[in-house]
């Protein structure tokens, strides 16, 4: 039992020290949606880490965390906030790593205040923005791995398998619908 937790322990380490794309986003509030950037970084076998760093309530750590990004290997960043979701743009201006910016679903005006905050970056400090909430986070995992896929055949070949099973399933879905 003891040799089985330090064995747990120690494949966190080993997850955290290889880890290519980290998912950061300002609460654990956020988790309900980023949790499928990392599902999807799973499927794929990326290796990745998550946290929570907020741009207003811990901005030290925001900036020790994208400041020291590149210099860990870590290679996209995808940042998830809502409401005032300063966290990818902010974390933008501090590397030159990609970083992917998930709008998450705001209670008061449903993620459009998040989606404003995150996709008005000024010119020369880029966001790739995509969609508000769950297609959006589904979506920044599968742009991570598509970027890293440019420079891995292997990653690119499951991602090109994953595609294809997306047609299948639509197709069946549509001659379903004839039947
Ligand atoms: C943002 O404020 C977070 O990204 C979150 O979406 C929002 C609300 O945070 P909590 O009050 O739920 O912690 O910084």
């Amino acid at each position: 039992m003891f040799i089985f937790r330090n064995e747990i322990k120690y494949r966190k380490w080993v997850i955290a020290m290889s880890a290519q794309v980290a998912v950061i986003m300002g609460s654990k509030s956020d988790w309900e949606t980023m949790s499928h950037a990392c599902a999807v970084l799973e499927e794929l076998e990326v290796p990745y880490e998550k946290q929570v760093v907020s741009a207003h309530r811990t901005p030290d750590l925001m900036f020790e965390f994208a400041e020291n990004a590149a210099g860990r290997g870590l290679k996209v960043i995808i940042a998830g906030a809502g409401g005032a979701a300063h966290l990818p743009g902010m974390v933008a201006a501090k590397t030159v790593l990609p970083v992917i910016g998930v709008p998450v679903k705001s209670a008061a005006l449903n993620g459009l205040d998040s989606l404003l905050s995150i996709v008005q970056m000024p010119g020369g400090i880029p966001v790739a923005t995509v969609a508000i909430g769950k297609a959006g986070a589904i979506n920044a995992g599968l742009l991570a791995a598509q970027m890293l896929g440019a420079f891995d055949p292997k990653l690119a070949a499951r991602l090109q398998e994953r595609r294809d099973n997306l047609r299948d399933v639509v197709l069946e879905s549509s001659s379903e619908l004839v039947s």
